[in-house]
């Protein structure tokens, strides 16, 4: 019988945590045939909850749960981790400042990224969910000198659902019809969602809407739609998130075939993006690797704010290395 795959989650006591756990135990992350042990990693004040959501999911008899341990210790959380979904950080309080934030989060992302290094297994996969999450990823991954910077990866599979499930929705056609979408540059309001190469059962998408509904309603409401959700539900997006989080391992263990999808990965150059920035891209997912979509025709109107998001990023990083977090 297949061997467990070691899962850790940070933040396991939040709210995406709560949403995610159950998902992953039941096995929607890596399949109904993939047993799992679960590594809850959370700071002291989040023990309690993270320990209540490990007797709730011990109440799923999961048949593929091979365990469950709740700590506050980074290297146990992930020593031999094939699995990281780092979820954990530090959100913005009153009167912190940006630089503060970075701050703050680089205190969370380089001693774990250290135990990563430490511990994890030769097929570590990770995912950071918390913000800033490229830049996080960046920190993270800075501090695994001996793990590939391929393995560090920030989430925008929320932005890019949210992309293809409003599209879908303006042309009344099924999600599934709709192919191309992408996301790029930084998971925040500067990111581009790009229809340009989107297509509908094959027909592109850029004959059947016009440019004011691009420009005005489409993008402004993607970028914003995490501050609509508070707005509506009264606290911010959690299962869709923690879903998205699931779609992006799932995808990367099982590859996408010829589709494509949205991830922030480690750039290469590629289409103009400073190499080693962690940025959104469109991607396939071929034996295992993320790899870049290659080639496509990059108009003015999208080259300006890929431009201006990737400045974002590069702004994060240049204030992170001089805060010593890299
Ligand atoms: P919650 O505040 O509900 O939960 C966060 C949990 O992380 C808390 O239990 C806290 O104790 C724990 N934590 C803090 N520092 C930690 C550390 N050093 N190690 C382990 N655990 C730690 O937030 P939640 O709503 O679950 O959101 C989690 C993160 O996801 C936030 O940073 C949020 O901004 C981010 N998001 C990212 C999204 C994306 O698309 N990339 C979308 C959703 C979400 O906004």
């Amino acid at each position: 019988s297949t061997p467990p795959v070691n899962v850790t989650v940070t933040g396991a006591g939040g709210q995406i945590g709560y949403a995610l756990l159950f998902r992953i135990a039941s096995g929607q992350l890596l399949g109904r045939e993939t047993p799992v042990r679960l590594r809850l990693l959370e700071i002291p004040p989040g023990l309690r909850a993270a320990e209540g959501t490990a007797l709730e999911l011990e109440d799923g008899a999961y048949p593929l749960l091979h365990g469950i341990d709740v700590t506050d210790d980074a290297r146990a959380a992930f020593d031999g981790v094939n699995i990281a979904l780092l979820v954990g950080a530090r959100p913005r309080g009153p009167g912190m400042e940006r630089s503060d934030l970075l701050e703050a989060n680089g205190a969370i992302f380089g001693p774990q990224g250290e135990a990563i290094n430490a511990g994890a297994a030769d097929d570590v996969r990770v995912l950071v969910v918390g913000n800033p999450a490229n830049t996080n990823a960046l920190i993270a991954s800075a501090h695994a000198p001996d793990i590939s910077a391929e393995r560090f990866t920030a989430m925008t599979r929320l932005d890019h659902n949210r992309a293809v499930a409003q599209l879908a929705r303006h042309l009344h056609v099924p999600v599934r019809a709709i192919d191309g979408v992408v996301i790029w540059g930084n998971h925040s309001a500067s990111q581009y969602p790009d229809i340009t190469h989107a297509t509908v059962d094959g027909r592109p998408v850029t004959d059947l809407v016009d440019e004011r509904w691009l420009t005005d309603e489409f993008i402004p409401r993607v970028a914003k739609r995490g501050a609509e959700i508070i707005d509506v539900r009264g606290s911010s997006s959690a299962a869709s998130a923690a879903s998205a989080a699931i779609d992006h391992i799932h995808d990367w263990v099982n590859g996408t075939g010829e589709r494509w999808t949205s991830a922030a990965i480690v750039s290469d150059g590629s289409y103009g993006v400073p190499e080693g920035l962690v940025s959104s891209f469109p991607v396939r997912s071929v034996d295992g690797a993320w790899r870049i979509v290659p080639g496509l025709a990059i108009d003015a109107f999208s080259r300006e704010r890929i431009d201006a998001s990737v400045a974002e990023l590069v702004a994060e990083r240049d204030a992170v290395r001089a805060l010593g977090l890299l």
